[in-house]
């Protein structure tokens, strides 16, 4: 991560990261999240169950090691956890060199994966808006004498282009600094002042601090807009997945035999 790429993350509270992904890796990884999604479509509804401590269920899926809610209907969102474990097609994204380059220069204890998650989002649906402002605990941005020292950051990976027309990722810039709570009364990111929608292309990647305001915008296009987010912070930070909040890492064993011992150490949370 070079000095500006420091200070516009320092400044915005994210990066757009052009071509972070070669194109046969987005070609490897398009192919891999197809296949999740039929697979988790075809086992939505289906036991067994995991009720979040958040609040919406799950359906655990125990030979493919992830988490699965929604639904395939306009309007609607699939969102797949832990997939890291479903297929070895995403094992390169863990460990990444260029992006723990990125993860290094924002977290400044030993960082680890905190969530992971497909998150496929069907024609109409919208991201409501969240974060922003003043925020204490594990979703904070802060900055101290060796830097900038976030607590959960995400890398969202594009493996197709996204529009603005088809629903892109959108944040209200610098609000990671705030004092203030957004006055605005809304969640509605297509309604809110400020905000921006980030449209990319395939390959790209957006890093952001979790403390900034963010969301999705609708998608217009009647395209579906599937994206691959991975959630990093300091290692005592414990699963930031909605289906298994706060619990250790979900991660199969059969998992952790293909990785290396550094791959193995981004889920170790001691
Ligand atoms: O990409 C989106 O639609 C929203 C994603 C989001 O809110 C997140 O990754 O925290």
């Amino acid at each position: 991560m070079n000095d500006i790429e420091k200070y516009e993350f320092d400044r915005l509270g994210y990066l757009v990261l052009p071509a972070l992904l070669g194109a046969d890796e987005v070609t490897r990884l398009a192919r891999a999240i197809d296949e999740l999604e039929a697979h988790a479509l075809a086992r939505v509804a289906e036991p067994p169950r995991k009720k979040s401590a958040w609040g919406p269920e799950y359906h655990a899926n125990a030979e493919k090691g992830y988490f699965v809610s929604g639904e395939r209907k306009e309007g609607s969102t699939l969102i797949i956890e832990d997939f890291f474990n479903a297929d070895p097609a995403f094992d390169f994204l863990v460990n990444h060199p260029q992006t723990m380059d990125y993860i290094g220069g924002i977290v400044q204890e030993r960082p680890t994966i905190n969530n992971s998650e497909v998150r496929i989002r069907y024609k109409g649906n919208q991201s409501g808006t969240h974060m922003g402002g003043p925020i204490t605990g594990k979703y904070r941005y802060s900055y101290n004498a060796k830097g900038i020292d976030c607590m959960m950051v995400r890398m969202i990976y594009f493996t197709h282009d996204v529009s603005p027309e088809d629903g892109p990722f959108c944040v209200v810039p610098a609000t990671h600094k705030s004092s203030l709570v957004s006055p605005y009364g809304t969640t509605d990111a297509d309604a809110e002042p400020g905000m921006l929608s980030l449209p990319v292309k395939a390959g790209d990647a957006i890093l952001f601090t979790e403390n900034l305001r963010h969301g999705g915008r609708s998608i217009r296009s009647g395209r579906t807009r599937k994206t691959l987010h991975v959630g990093y912070g300091p290692f005592w930070m414990k699963s930031q997945n909605i289906a298994t909040m706060d619990e250790e890492q979900s991660i199969l064993a059969g998992t952790l035999a293909r990785y290396t011992p550094e791959q193995r150490a981004l889920f170790r949370s001691w």
